[in-house]
């Protein structure tokens, strides 16, 4: 015995319509759930930096060094949980300040030291040595933090 099912005109529009209100809900739902992505301040930005020696000599042939952070300028988003780790490839210790910050570390030649903070301050702060600051050095062993 075979069924036959007719649908009448009114049927299949009611049914067209529940499909696309189902597939707008959806979107719509989901829209909502993207509003409440991860903040950027639940993720913790990482970043490694070297310390590295460059030597050099003056026009009258005196010889001297400089120590650099590299990468010398590291962007943060304001808010943003921030790791700097930073790997002592030459000279055998830095003390290291991030303005602002109240962030106070050392670094020794061979190890890495690693800082944790949130970027809770705009701005553009120094990453300053101060064991080879400009009293010590032709060029100070600076870098920089920029929060924005
Ligand atoms: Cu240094």
């Amino acid at each position: 015995m075979t069924k036959i099912f007719v649908l009448r005109r009114s049927t299949l529009i009611l049914v067209g319509i529940l499909f696309v209100a189902a597939v707008i809900g959806t979107f719509y739902v989901r829209s909502l759930l993207g509003d409440e992505a991860v903040p950027v301040a639940a993720t913790t930005a990482e970043y490694h930096i070297a310390i590295v020696e460059y030597e050099g000599s003056t026009k009258d042939g005196k010889a001297y060094e400089i120590y650099r952070f590299d990468p010398g300028t590291i962007y943060v988003q304001h808010g943003q949980r921030v790791t700097l780790t930073f790997h002592g490839l030459h000279g055998a210790h830095h003390s290291i300040i991030i303005d602002g910050y109240n962030i106070q570390d050392h670094v020794s030649k061979g190890e890495a030291t690693s800082v944790t903070f949130t970027a809770n301050k705009k701005g553009t702060f120094r990453i300053l040595c101060e064991t080879h600051d400009e009293t010590s050095n032709l060029v100070p062993m600076v870098g920089y933090l920029v929060v924005g």
